[in-house]
């Protein structure tokens, strides 16, 4: 539903109060004041939330913007601090509280004019009111404030005495992919040399990690091969396991453009009626898990109907014979029975794909979140270099990546157990001689094995081979999987820091607590999902006692006895230049001088290299330069439906909400929408368990339970439930696994979870309850145009 044609109810509201804002304004204000101030929060009111944001907080807005003394307004150009869309806008500030943003399309090389809600509105988290502003050290199992100097006292005790007992491996280091690349350098720097282990993670491991394995041993980049253009310009999508409207909205938007405009095919395959579902060519709803079978019927359709390209495949690439022989049994029959794909839908996807002249395979977390997700990723990867349709302009791979700056922070600097920045692996050791003497280390004291992925400490901790952590911006008691699993970890560590903006369920558990600054008050980089570069700037003052991530681990580095001395993020990213080939020519200087805030797409070899906007032109990443097909014959999840778990639970994100919502839980307008967790369900499996909109359910999976709201919708499949990620209370970590993880990526399988319901309280009272609630159908309406 795009913003004009929200019910008049709302608009009413929303003009009412524009009315009566813009009488308010054009009485003690010129024209110019007008342009400056009134719009911004016009904006604010103009998009769907102005019926959720109060008009209380929108005139105490228009009041304090309307002091009218602009001289006192800032006007600072950042980068989004929410996904990996990257896009770009102006932050509005007066005496240090944030009034609104307001999309600028001259420093905005992605986003142009649009914004999403969250990056429109949700930035009340950064002045409220229980922000961390001072650091905490617990005692007698309570908090109380502390100076900066015990805190950090108290972090390297604790860090050094495990060290010294148990050894450096002992320790797991957890770094922020909302963090910039500049805090991320740091923190893997301080990992290897300070604490001396590989133990470094981050969040991209319960991400798209089996994205970047799968991707970099076909390819050669974990990454998108493809920029914005292709997105915007391709003749054919495929995109799977990708709520593109409510994860990535602006690049959803460009997709539905570019369909609606051009008659790009549009090719959705998901297990729920997301919104693309209703702008697309073909949607095809997909049994949770078994990805890997339909994508190997799409090869083998091409294959046997010759519509494969054999002179690509010849010149580019080995292992097709391998591919070939491994679908053959994925045939259309074996298709259907699995993966639920009648035969003419794979069928008219393939022939769709293969014929377009040009094709971008989209996907996110619904390909990759599974026991066997590199595989799927072979799988899709395999698809797009049989057809030819990579390494070209408009044709190519792309994973939409998901926070921020997991692309740069999670995965290009390096805090990996496995990589130093670059994607350079430890275990070679022309790279660590490198590494340490450029930190004029010994040689042989740079760590020499791979460390722990993150879901691999939180496994090591339960038998006690790890015994302390530092997490860096990640609230794993939510976000991991198996939130029993992760509470008993946490609860068992002898020695916890957390470093956020706020007292997190996972920061409860901490010795100590360390209060960093918010994106908005900090400098540096982040890196988007299509590999640009860009400026996140200081908007206002560190709020409080906050200090930026990289000084914080700068100061502890140097209670360790390492003076790094780096003054400002851009001497950060001097040091990356040297150590990180395609961060080579990524200077602060460049990308101010650019003028929009730096659109340079990595790799960026050197000062006078103008960047990539697509990969693979000529060559793939490796090292003959072709690229490596993989076979894949993985069919089943890892666990399949029985009589005690008849249901399929997969999991994931709404529009309105963040992930654990340390952020879009402060942010009144959002909370108007999704407050708490819920299950969708079809109306067929409400009517088999007697289940009534608004019912309080419970929900039993092997691993755990909880109780999560009922709503009733066509979205899922009958015999599949979806439950959103962002709650402790309700939310679908309560029931998902720790064990087992991908094989090569060691992520866990979030998507398919086998699940009971019952009805625990009955919210029934009309005898039609059992209809879907037209707000939850609604949903599959959910975008933000
Ligand atoms: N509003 C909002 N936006 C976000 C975030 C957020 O928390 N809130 N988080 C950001 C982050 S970090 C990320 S990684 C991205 C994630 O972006 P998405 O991956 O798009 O988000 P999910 O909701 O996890 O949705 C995954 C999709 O996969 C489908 N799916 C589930 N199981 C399967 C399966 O077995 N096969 C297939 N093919 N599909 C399946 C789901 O129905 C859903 O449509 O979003 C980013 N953007
Ligand atoms: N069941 C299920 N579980 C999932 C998923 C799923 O689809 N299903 N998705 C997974 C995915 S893709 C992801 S990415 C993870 C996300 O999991 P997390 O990364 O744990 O989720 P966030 O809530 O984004 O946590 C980020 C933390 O960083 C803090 N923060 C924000 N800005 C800063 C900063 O500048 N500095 C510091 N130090 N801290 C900051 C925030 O307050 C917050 O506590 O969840 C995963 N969990
Ligand atoms: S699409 Fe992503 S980057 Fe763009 S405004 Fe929304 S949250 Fe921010
Ligand atoms: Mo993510």
């Amino acid at each position: 539903m795009s913003n004009n044609e929200r019910p008049d109810t709302e608009k009413e509201g929303v003009a009412g109060f524009m009315a009566r804002a813009k009488e308010m304004a054009s009485e003690q204000t010129k024209e110019t004041a007008n342009k400056r101030v009134v719009r911004p929060f016009e904006h604010k009111v103009s998009g769907f939330m102005g019926n959720a944001i109060s008009e209380g907080r929108l005139f105490s807005i228009a009041d304090a913007v309307g002091d009218y003394q602009l001289n006192k307004i800032d006007v600072t150009d950042t980068t989004c601090e929410y996904c990996a869309v990257g896009c770009r806008f102006d932050v509005l500030t007066k005496d240090g509280k944030v009034l609104g943003t307001r999309p600028n399309h001259e420093k905005s090389p992605i986003n142009g004019i649009s914004t999403c809600v969250k990056g429109k509105f949700a930035h009340s988290y950064v002045n409220s009111d229980d922000r961390l502003t001072q650091p905490l050290v617990k005692e007698a199992d309570e908090f109380r404030e502390a100076t900066w100097d015990e805190a950090l006292d108290r972090v390297v005790e604790g860090l050094d005495s495990i060290r010294e007992e148990h050894g450096a491996d002992a320790l797991g280091l957890v770094a922020s992919s909302k963090a910039t690349n500049e805090d991320n350098y740091v923190m893997q720097r301080f990992a290897r040399e300070v604490i001396g282990t590989n133990n470094i993670d981050n969040c991209n491991r319960l991400c798209h990690a089996a994205t970047v394995s799968g991707l970099s041993s076909t390819v050669g980049f974990g990454a998108a091969s493809i920029g914005v253009e292709a997105l915007e310009e391709t003749d054919c999508y495929l995109i799977t396991g990708s709520n593109t409207t409510e994860a990535h909205p602006v690049i959803a938007t460009k997709i539905k453009q570019n369909v609606k405009d051009n008659d790009a095919e549009l090719l959705v395959f998901d297990p729920r009626k997301i919104q693309m579902a209703e702008y697309a060519d073909q949607f095809s709803r997909v049994e949770p898990g078994y990805d890997n079978t339909w994508i190997n019927g799409l090869i083998r359709y091409i294959i046997d109907n010759d519509l494969h390209d054999e002179e690509f495949i010849e010149e580019r690439t080995t292992g097709f014979e391998q591919v070939a022989e491994t679908v053959e049994k994925f045939t259309p029959e074996f298709v259907e029975e699995k993966a639920g794909i009648p035969p003419e839908e794979l069928k008219h996807a393939a022939e769709t794909i293969a014929n377009a002249d040009s094709c971008v395979f989209c996907w996110t977390l619904g390909l990759v979140e599974h026991s066997h997700g590199t595989e799927n990723i072979y799988a899709i990867a395999n698809l797009a270099l049989i057809t030819g349709h990579i390494g070209e302009p408009k044709s190519g791979v792309s994973p939409f990546r998901g926070q921020n700056n997991v692309q740069g922070g999670g995965g290009d600097m390096g805090p990996l157990p496995n990589n130093f920045p670059g994607y350079q692996p430890v275990t070679d050791p022309e790279n660590r001689k490198k590494f340490a003497d450029a930190y004029d280390m010994d040689r042989g004291e740079m760590p020499d094995k791979e460390g722990f992925r993150i879901t691999d400490m939180f496994l090591a901790a339960e038998q006690g081979d790890i015994k302390g952590m530092f997490i860096q911006g990640e609230n794993s008691l939510i976000s991991e999987p198996n939130i029993g699993h992760a509470r008993e970890v946490l609860d068992e560590l002898d020695f916890l820091a957390v470093q956020d903006i706020f007292l997190t369920d996972t920061a409860e558990f901490a010795d100590v607590v360390l209060p960093a600054t918010s994106s908005l008050e900090s400098n540096g980089t982040y890196t988007s999902s299509t590999r640009h570069v860009q400026l996140v700037k200081r908007a206002i003052d560190p709020i409080g006692n906050t200090k930026p991530d990289w000084k914080i681990t700068q100061e502890l580095a140097k209670r360790f006895g390492y003076d790094w001395n780096f003054s400002h993020p851009s001497e950060i990213m001097e040091e990356i230049n040297d150590l990180t080939p395609i961060y080579g020519g990524v200077t602060h200087e460049r990308l101010e001088a650019l003028g929009d805030g730096g659109g340079l797409q990595w790799p960026v070899w050197d000062e006078d290299h103008p960047g990539t906007p697509y990969l693979y032109e000529e060559q793939f990443q490796t090292t003959d330069g072709l690229a490596h097909m993989h076979p894949a014959d993985t069919v089943e999840p890892s666990e399949t439906p029985d009589e005690a778990y008849p249901l399929v639970m997969t999991s994931g994100r709404v529009l309105y909400q963040y992930h654990t919502g340390t952020m879009t839980f402060r942010e009144e307008g959002d909370m108007s929408y999704s407050s708490k967790s819920f299950v969708e369900i079809h109306p067929d499996t409400a009517k088999e368990y007697g289940v009534s909109n608004g019912d309080t359910l419970d929900i039993t999976s092997r691993h755990g339970e909880t109780q999560s709201m009922a709503e009733i919708t066509h979205r899922p499949s009958p015999g599949e439930i979806f439950i959103p990620m962002h709650y402790l209370d309700g939310g679908a970590n309560n029931l998902t696994k720790e064990t087992p993880l991908d094989g090569p990526s060691r992520s866990p399988e979030y998507k398919v979870t086998d699940v009971r319901i019952a009805v625990a309280e009955s919210d029934a009272d009309t005898p039609d309850s059992t209809a879907p609630s037209s707000d939850s159908d609604e949903q599959s309406a959910k975008s933000d145009d």
